[in-house]
């Protein structure tokens, strides 16, 4: 199994948590994404149908999207419980990528990495309602969260790999709070095994 991630790469960050976390063995390939699409390598634009991280090889298969690479290794590795299970995780997992995974990496490249590319940078319009999806998003995880350790109770699940992994870099975004559940939520993920900063686990 061969994973292509980059450390600025909240997406890449949920697949590759995910699978230190599982302990699964797999080879990690840092792909520049501040490259031109066409310099990248053979294998990765083989591999990856958007030119994007994350990608995951498997088996001579190809894995794109990170929240359908998580539901690809939950299945694999039998990490849902049921058929229940599995929906509540499809749930949140739909959630993330059109609220936080929606404002969130929007909101860090234009606060930290428009030296590496300029059109990271957001009109005012834009970067005022980014910030209002924000705070209305985040509240709703907080509440979710407000009597249980993780987004589906007791134990984490993939849904947590995919909800946190840009909330992770969260003190790297300007003028955005992170609310109580969240934060400690947050503290819990960072204790699970696997954890390490996106830019040593990413490198
Ligand atoms: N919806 C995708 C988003 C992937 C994505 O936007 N990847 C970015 C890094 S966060 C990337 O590879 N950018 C390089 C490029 O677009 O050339 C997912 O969930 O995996």
């Amino acid at each position: 199994m061969k994973l292509f991630g980059h450390y600025d790469s909240g997406h890449a960050l949920k697949v590759k948590f995910f699978l230190d976390w599982l302990n699964i063995d797999h080879e990690y390939e840092l792909v520049d994404i501040y490259s031109k699409r066409e310099d990248r390598s053979t294998e990765f634009l083989t591999a990856s149908k958007f030119a994007e991280v994350p990608t995951l090889i498997d088996d001579n298969n190809y894995y794109t999207q990170s929240n359908a690479i998580l539901v690809y290794l939950a299945e694999k590795f039998a990490v849902f419980h049921n058929d229940k299970h599995k929906q509540e995780n499809l749930q949140w997992l739909v959630w993330e990528a059109n609220k936080i995974g929606l404002c969130l990496p929007q909101l860090r490249c234009h606060d930290r990495l428009t030296d590496k590319n300029p059109n990271f940078k957001l009109s005012q319009g834009a970067y005022d309602w980014l910030i209002h999806r924000y705070r209305h998003d985040v509240n709703v995880l907080d509440n979710e969260l407000r009597n249980q350790k993780f987004i589906l109770g007791e134990q984490v699940s993939p849904a947590d790999f995919s909800l946190s992994a840009y909330l992770l870099y969260a003190d790297e975004i300007n003028n955005i709070e992170v609310p109580k559940n969240v934060a400690h939520w947050l503290d819990r993920m960072r204790n699970l095994n696997g954890w390490q900063s996106p830019y040593t686990m990413l490198a």
